[in-house]
């Protein structure tokens, strides 16, 4: 379906996947239209159906073969969720949908703020808004998700499986400066960079070298590194710490949903998987997935897709709009009965999202 609203109307395709995805996608899309009532800025939608499990049960495959043609030529891309294992393995929907979106526009970024909102209860005893507020910055084309590797001798007991790990000078690099220049914008200016260098002796210790590298062009900066698994430990005792989280691939998808669980919930958490340079569009979703096990019964939390739209509204250049977008979540997050399931309370998924949207326009 195409919305034909005006020639400065930012092109946005919309793609809900799987499961929830289908459910918050719509209190996201509800979200746009009011902020932009508000702002005078303005939305073409163009929906599609594939990235989704269904898709891939009708055609053999996650996407059509003329996907980038497709979806190439828009501002951005609106994400919903993937994943529905029990019809395709998670690898097959994965690798095939957001996996593909990330490399081919090369979203080297994975940005994924951490903030606990003002009303919701932390899991963590005594932290207050304020406490909790940082960012991971993930690299999201390299690392442990990397497709080298195989299986010899399968299902014999000399079964040998091996997958590599790649990293790149330039795509450590660059996910290590837009790290060290988004703390150069922030008050804390300091970088924590999470590694494994102990163990993982080869390319962790190539990660920490082109950390140190970078920080002596930031002199500014405060940097720390910490190994994965005292990090994580750190990130439940001490969120307080942290201002920019930067890491490899895998250990920012842990950490990035960590975090929120600290600050009450995954349900709330946003991403922005960005191609800073503006090349090739750049895809917004909530860092949760398709959670198949709610999906269907109008539950699930809306606020990560809708502060995904907000991240998408910075990205457009529209801070106005992401900035009123953000001011009513808050509003409706400090209000008990807005709050759905994950957060203990009983609204669904359409009450929390016109309830931001009462919020916005009031
Ligand atoms: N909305 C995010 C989503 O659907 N995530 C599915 C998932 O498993 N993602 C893994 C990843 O982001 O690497």
């Amino acid at each position: 379906m195409t919305k034909m609203i005006g020639d400065n109307a930012h092109r946005i395709a919309v793609i809900a996947g799987d499961g929830i995805g289908k459910e918050v996608v719509p209190e996201g899309l509800r979200v746009l239209e009011a902020v932009a009532s508000r702002c005078g800025c303005s939305f073409r939608f163009d929906h599609f159906d594939f990235a989704s499990c269904d898709y891939y049960l009708q055609h053999g495959a996650m996407m059509p073969a003329d996907w980038k043609a497709q979806i190439g030529g828009h501002d951005a891309i609106f994400f919903g969720a993937v994943g529905w294992p029990a019809t395709v393995p998670d690898h097959v929907s994965l690798w095939g949908s957001l996996i593909q979106f990330r490399r081919e526009f090369d979203q080297y970024v994975n940005l994924r703020p951490v903030k606990l909102m003002p009303g919701v209860p932390s899991p963590l005893a005594n932290r207050k808004p304020g406490d909790i507020d940082f960012y991971v910055v993930r690299e999201n084309t390299e690392g442990e998700y990397s497709s080298i590797g195989g299986r010899i001798f399968p299902d014999t007991d000399r079964e040998v499986v091996v997958q590599e790990t790649v990293m790149t000078r330039i795509g450590v690099d660059r996910i290590l400066k837009y790290a060290f220049d988004l703390a150069q914008r922030r008050d804390r200016k300091h970088v924590t960079s999470a590694t494994k260098s102990n163990g993982i002796s080869i390319t962790m210790p190539y990660w920490d070298e082109r950390v140190e590298a970078m920080a002596a062009l930031y002199p500014e900066i405060r940097c720390d590194k910490y190994h994965i698994d005292i990090l994580a430990a750190h990130f439940v005792q001490h969120p307080d710490w942290f201002d920019v989280v930067v890491a490899s691939n895998l250990f920012g998808d842990i950490l990035s949903d960590l975090g929120p669980a600290c600050t009450g919930t995954i349900g709330i958490a946003p991403a922005g998987n960005i191609n800073p340079e503006r090349r090739f569009p750049s895809l917004f979703e909530p860092v949760h997935g398709s959670a198949p096990d709610i999906a269907g019964q109008g539950i699930a939390n809306p606020i990560g897709q809708i502060w995904s739209a907000a991240l998408m509204l910075d990205h457009l250049g529209e801070p106005r709009a992401a900035a009123l977008v953000l001011d009513a979540i808050e509003a409706v997050l400090a209000r008990p009965e807005y709050r759905t399931r994950d957060l203990g309370g009983t609204a669904s998924t359409e009450d929390c999202g016109k309830a931001v949207v009462d919020a916005l326009m009031a």
